[in-house]
């Protein structure tokens, strides 16, 4: 009965372990792709706290986050659905009506301001040294006055910054080749088709000088800004993050065979004397 009861806590405690670390992108292997399809085509009521910085999962998303980041709205924040003819502000698989196709995006207005993001663990037993990230950003809204930014930022998972507030905290790093970098304004905006190869872009960035032990994280985020104007609407699809280890050390038999040469050059300096 002890041992019955003492299995019991020790599946409690696995448990518990494992709802804690549900959020997390745990990588086990190199590599790590979403193509964002699981979004669907059903919106989620309430998905998201109307209270900037509250994290909550983004809705059939497995280990995606979202936030808001601004906006003067008191009310909370629907995952919603569109084709690009939504003018509200807020978090969106965007897609063709009904199309099985989804991207993650966002359009930001003064009640709602919304971000993004992952934490990333490494359990692939090795120490990660750099990381090459790429995807494609789709525009499936134009915006008016200026042209829009969603913000890219990575940061290693310590200190201050944690799951329950890195969308918004403070001390992220600039990744630029990663932000989402809308069409040029256009004087009455509307509804782009960010299938369409004119609607895409190729991005993709390479965060080298990382020592990522196993065990330890890191934080990535995409975070909107209420611009002058009509918004755009920015998404990204086909995700793909490749992790690689490098070292400047010489191998263990490079130094060996090192010291042979060195013996051997020693040796025959002896026999010319
Ligand atoms: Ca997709
Ligand atoms: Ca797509
Ligand atoms: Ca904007």
């Amino acid at each position: 009965m002890r041992l019955f009861v003492a299995s019991c806590l020790s599946l409690l405690a696995l448990c518990a372990l494992q709802s804690k670390g549900e959020a997390e992108i745990v990588l086990t292997t190199s590599t790590y792709t979403q193509n964002f399809d699981s979004l669907g085509i059903n919106a989620t009521a309430n998905a998201f706290s109307s209270t900037v910085g509250t994290i909550s999962p983004i809705p059939n998303l497995t280990s995606w986050d979202g936030a808001k980041v601004g906006g003067n709205g008191t009310t909370s924040v629907a995952m919603s659905i569109s084709d690009g003819n939504s003018t509200s502000g807020g978090m969106y698989s965007f897609g063709a009506a009904s199309g099985a196709d989804r991207a993650l995006g966002v359009i930001a207005s003064g009640t709602n301001i919304m971000g993004f993001g992952f934490q990333l663990r490494n359990n692939t037993g090795t120490t990660i040294t750099g990381l090459d990230i790429s995807f494609t950003q789709e525009n499936w809204r134009s915006s008016t006055t200026s042209q829009n930014t969603v913000t890219a930022g990575w940061a290693l998972g310590s200190g201050s910054i944690t799951s329950a507030n890195y969308i918004t905290a403070v001390g992220f790093n600039a990744v630029s080749g990663l932000n989402l970098v809308g069409p040029a304004a256009v004087a009455t905006n509307g509804a782009l088709n960010g299938n369409d190869v004119a609607n895409q872009v190729a991005r993709s960035a390479s965060i080298t000088g990382l020592t990522l032990a196993q065990g330890d994280s890191i934080f990535f985020r995409w975070v909107d800004a209420n611009d002058t104007g009509n918004d755009a609407g920015l998404a990204i699809d086909n995700f793909s993050l490749t992790a690689f280890s490098s070292s400047a050390v010489p191998e263990p038999a490079t130094l060996s065979l090192l010291g042979v040469a060195i013996g051997l050059g020693a040796v025959a300096r002896y026999r010319r004397k």
